[in-house]
C-alpha cells in the first residue's frame, strides 16, 4: 500500500489532458495496490519456496500440472477476493471524459492477467499474457468452464503441498491448463495486434507498474519513445523503462493516477 499524493508536473498533468487517444501500458504494479502480490514479489505463504519464473513454464506444465494448476488457482482466488483500487478507477474516469464526443480514447494495453481493470468498469483492448480466468484443454484448447475452473476449492494437503490435480476436458479427456501465456509461449497474434494499433495511434503512453523486462511487451512502450510519443512512467521504482520514459512519476498507482486525473 502507498500513501500520500505525489506532485505531478504540469507539464505530464497539460500532455495527460490534452490526449485524445492515451494507452495504457500496465503491469502487476497497477494490481498491488489491491493486495495482489507482483509477479516477482508472489512468493508468499505455501509458495514461498517457488520462483515465479520456473512455475510459469511449460517446461513446469509438463514436469508437475498439478503444482502449476495450484499456483494458478491460488493467484485466482486472491483475485477474486481483490478489489480494483484507486489507480484503476481513475483510468476509468479518465476514459469517460469525453465520452460521446468521440474526444477521447483510452486504451488499455495489459500484461496483467487479474481482471481488475474490467471491474473498474474500464474494458482492457488486449491482454497480452492471457487470464486466470480463461482455462482451456492442453491438448485440444477447448475452453474449460467446468465447476472447479473458479470456485473456492481449497488445494489437496493444502496446510503443506500447494498442489492441486487440475480438471479433465470434457471433449478429449486431456489436462485443462490456465489460459496464460507462458515463457517461451507465443502472445496470442489477436491481442499482439491489437496492442501494436493501441500503441501506434496513441498521443501519450501511461506505463504503470512494470519491470519492463518481458519480451515482447516491454518493445511496445520503447518502439512508441522511439516514434517521439511521450511516455510517462508510474513505479516507486526505476524500471528498465525508465530510460525511454519522459517523465518518471516515483509514487504508486493508486495515488498517482488519481493526483494525474484530477
Ligand atoms: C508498482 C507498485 C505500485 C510495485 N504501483 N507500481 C528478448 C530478449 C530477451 C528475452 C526474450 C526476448 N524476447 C522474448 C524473450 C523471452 C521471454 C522474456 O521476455 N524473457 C525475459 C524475462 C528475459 N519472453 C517470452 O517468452 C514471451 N514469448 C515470446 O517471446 O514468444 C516468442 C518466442 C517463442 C518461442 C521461442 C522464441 C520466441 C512470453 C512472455 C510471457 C510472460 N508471462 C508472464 C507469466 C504469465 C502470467 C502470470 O502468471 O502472471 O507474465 S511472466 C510475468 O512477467 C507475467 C507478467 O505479465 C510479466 C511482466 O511482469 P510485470 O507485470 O512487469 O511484474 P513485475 O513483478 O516484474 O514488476 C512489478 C513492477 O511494479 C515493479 O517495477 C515494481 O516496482 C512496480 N510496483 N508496487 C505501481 N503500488
Ligand atoms: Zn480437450
Amino acid at each position: 500500500m502507498t500513501t500520500g499524493t505525489p506532485t505531478i508536473p504540469d507539464e505530464v498533468v497539460a500532455t495527460v489532458a490534452d490526449a485524445g487517444w492515451i494507452t495504457v501500458f500496465s503491469g502487476a504494479g497497477m494490481s498491488a495496490d489491491s493486495g495482489v502480490p507482483t509477479f516477482r514479489d508472489a512468493q508468499t505463504g505455501l509458495w514461498e519456496n517457488f520462483d515465479p519464473a520456473t512455475i510459469a513454464s511449460p517446461e513446469a506444465w509438463d514436469a508437475d500440472p498439478a503444482l502449476v494448476w495450484g499456483w494458478y488457482h491460488w493467484r485466482a482466488h486472491l483475485v477474486r477476493d481483490a478489489r480494483p483500487n484507486a489507480g484503476h478507477l481513475a483510468l476509468a474516469e479518465l476514459s469517460s471524459v469525453g465520452a460521446g464526443d468521440d474526444e477521447r480514447a483510452l486504451m488499455v494495453v495489459t500484461q496483467n492477467v487479474d481482471d481488475l481493470h474490467e471491474r473498474a468498469g474500464t474494458p482492457v483492448l488486449s491482454h497480452l499474457h492471457g487470464s486466470l480466468f480463461a482455462p482451456r484443454c492442453s491438448v485440444c484448447d477447448t475452453p474449460y468452464d467446468g465447476p472447479d475452473a473458479d470456485s473456492a476449492v481449497e488445494p489437496e494437503g493444502s496446510k503443506h503441498d500447494p498442489r492441486l490435480t487440475p480438471p479433465t476436458c470434457a471433449v478429449c479427456g486431456g489436462a485443462v491448463r490456465p489460459g496464460i501465456v507462458w515463457f517461451g509461449e507465443h502472445l496470442p497474434a489477436d491481442a499482439w495486434e491489437r496492442a501494436e494499433n493501441a500503441f501506434r495511434g496513441a498521443d501519450v503512453v501511461l506505463v504503470v507498474g512494470t519491470s519492463g523486462i518481458v519480451y515482447p511487451a516491454a518493445s511496445l512502450p520503447e518502439r512508441a519513445a522511439a516514434s517521439g510519443v511521450p511516455v510517462i512512467e508510474i513505479n516507486p521504482e526505476p524500471s528498465a523503462l525508465t530510460e525511454v520514459a519522459t517523465h518518471s512519476i516515483r509514487a504508486g498507482a493508486a495515488t498517482a493516477l488519481p493526483a494525474l486525473v484530477d
